[in-house]
């Protein structure tokens, strides 16, 4: 799916701001063809969440309503005229003027309706109404509950089965674009480390298309016409960390007297497996970084573009090269700045909380063995993988599609889940990027099910915090006898640590390294440091987290999760300069 972008053919308009909100009561059915009554100012956008204070707010469990109304003038609706969402999180169901135009599942990626038909010139009222519930059949999951107290009315109440905070609303930006009638469709692009490339430009209606491609000099280094072709350039720049050398492939269709166009950037880069390490270029590349989140004050997990520049330059300023978008997939505008700042991207689609019997804030209580007969979430997940690789596809900074962080894989049931899922993934991928499942601590060696289905086995292991804590010989013990044993089953797959960390109060010291103490972080990350380092195999380490980040509130978390090596807003703890010291010039051999 394309990016909006204003070119000679397209305009773009932009429908943030401060829209009316309400947030609705179960069964309440606001008004769609006139205002809402009673609304209060809310941004868009951006979590609703913290822009009001009390829980109710806070913690509202279902629907809420957006409303606002925009001008449409004559020369737009000679064009297709298109309203995009980069995302409203969890469910949206929108209306135009009272008519309803479509409702879209999954809270992480762009969705996007033709409204020629519906819009008028002039005035138009625009209604969204969302909803935030997670359960077994959404990702992420989560549980809905009706629980009884005695003398109160029933409460229902929503338990996500994960550790962030579930914003929700609105979150990324909402736009209204035009194209011609007959336009370009979506544009696929593969450039290799040898120069060679390939594309495909998929066309609605009918003309020619023509392309050229420019250098990031924006010299033309190659020009033809055809919806499809190959090609090789010469003495190629090449996409990766040190310098992200991006082309861009510029497509026009002529259909009569008028003409579409569009500019998609890209990278010639390879990415590969050899001698159990991720290469890049066909070199062994060492991933070095976090799993990150979007979160901030205010706006929540809400658009930030702000703290999206402060991250990357902070990724920079420690020596990270890459990150995992944990647990969702990030906004359009994170990955072009990945792809212009060289950052690695490891993209995760929402599919967290698959367990029914454990999440990272305690155990569920669920049936063992039970995960895989009580999800309906297949269907769905197969949606997201489709739509997070059609906007995903063309971006040089991904290098690893990862189709589910923490899910029962060592549960009956997990391989006949994942297998079509990684095969899916595979197929829809025009460039063939290795593919992961992000596993758990109950997925030991012994009884994973899905180490086989992945390129590069990730996985997240604390030993030293939840278990073995304070006893760092002892944890990096376990962790090096772990490894060990995940190399013995699949000697041919490189393997990397998806998380490690330890919750870290800011400005808690200690001269004997002690639990919570920035001391302690320190000792953590060195132990674990020593064990990545004396094994040849090891293709990465993403510290958990990259900040102190939201979550629900639960005994295990103090006002959030404290694993971030920056805190939330993004002051380093002394972790940092320790990981800076480490990663700085550091390129495993
Ligand atoms: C892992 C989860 C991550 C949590 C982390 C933790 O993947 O989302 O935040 O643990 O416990 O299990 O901090």
């Amino acid at each position: 799916m394309l990016y909006p972008q204003l070119t000679d053919s397209r305009m773009v308009f932009d429908l943030n701001g401060v829209w009316d909100f309400k947030l609705l009561d179960e069964g309440q059915c606001p008004a769609v063809d006139g205002p809402v009554q009673d609304a209060i100012p809310m941004a868009v956008p951006s979590a609703y969440n913290d822009l009001y204070e009390g829980r109710a707010f806070k913690e509202h469990v279902g629907d809420m309503v957006y409303q606002r109304s925009f001008s449409v003038s004559a020369p737009m609706l000679e064009k297709r005229l298109v309203l995009r969402f980069s995302s409203a999180t969890h469910q949206a169901t929108v209306y135009l003027n009272g008519k309803l135009l479509g409702k879209h599942k999954g809270g992480f990626l762009p969705f996007e309706f033709e409204i020629g038909q519906q819009a008028r010139r002039g005035e138009n009222l625009l209604t969204v109404i969302v909803n935030n519930i997670v359960d077994y059949s959404t990702l992420p999951c989560g549980r809905l509950v009706t629980e009884k107290y005695p003398g109160l009315a029933p409460m229902v109440r929503n338990y996500p089965n994960f550790d962030y905070f579930n914003y929700t609303g609105i979150m990324r930006p909402v736009k209204l674009y035009t194209t011609p009638r007959n336009y370009i469709r979506d544009i696929t692009v593969v450039g290799h480390m040898d120069g060679s490339f390939s594309y495909k430009v998929d066309v609605q209606g009918e003309g020619e298309v023509a392309v050229e491609m420019l250098d990031p000099d924006k010299k033309c280094v190659f020009k033809a016409q055809g919806a499809s072709g190959e090609g090789k350039i010469e003495n190629v720049r090449l996409w990766a960390p040190e310098n992200p050398a991006l082309y861009d492939l510029v497509v026009r269709l002529a259909s009569g007297d008028e003409q579409d166009s569009y500019t998609e950037p890209f990278g010639f880069r390879d990415i590969s497996i050899q001698n159990c390490r991720i290469c890049l270029n066909g070199k062994p590349v060492y991933l070095k970084g976090f799993g990150k989140h979007e979160d901030s004050y205010v706006n929540g997990r809400g658009f930030n573009e702000a703290l999206n520049v402060k991250d990357v330059g902070l990724l920079k300023w420690i020596g990270a090269n890459s990150f995992r978008t944990s647990h969702y997939p990030y906004s359009e505008e994170m990955m072009r700045l990945c792809d212009r700042e060289g950052i690695m991207v490891i993209d995760e689609v929402p599919a967290v909380g698959l367990h029914t019997a454990f999440t990272a804030t305690g155990m569920l209580g669920g049936e063992p063995n039970g995960t895989w007969r009580t999800l309906q979430t297949a269907q769905h997940h197969r949606d997201v993988i489709n739509d997070l690789i059609a906007r995903d596809k063309n971006h040089p900074c991904v290098v690893m599609w990862s189709v589910a962080n923490e899910p029962a894989s060592e549960e009956e049931g997990a391989r006949e889940y994942f297998e079509p899922l990684t095969v899916l993934a595979r197929q829809q991928d025009p460039q063939h990027r290795p593919v992961t499942i992000v596993t758990y601590e109950g997925s030991s060696p012994e009884k994973c099910k899905v180490a086989e289905l992945c390129d590069v086995l990730v996985i997240n292991r604390y030993r030293g915090w939840y278990d073995t804590e304070g006893n760092l010989p002892g944890a990096a013990a376990k962790l090096k006898d772990e490894f060990e044993r995940f190399h013995a089953r699949c000697p041919e797959k490189p393997i990397m640590l998806g998380e490690y960390g330890a919750d870290t109060i800011a400005g808690m010291h200690d001269a004997t390294p002690t639990l919570f103490s920035e001391e302690y972080q320190v000792a953590y990350l060195e132990a674990y440091s020593e064990v990545f380092d004396s094994l040849p195999y090891i293709t990465g380490e993403h510290v958990w987290n990259f900040a102190d980040f939201a979550t629900a509130e639960n005994i295990r978390r103090v006002q959030g999760n404290k694993k971030g090596i920056f805190t939330r807003d993004r002051r380093p703890k002394m972790a940092a300069h320790y990981l800076k010291g480490r990663w700085t010039g550091f390129e495993k051999e």
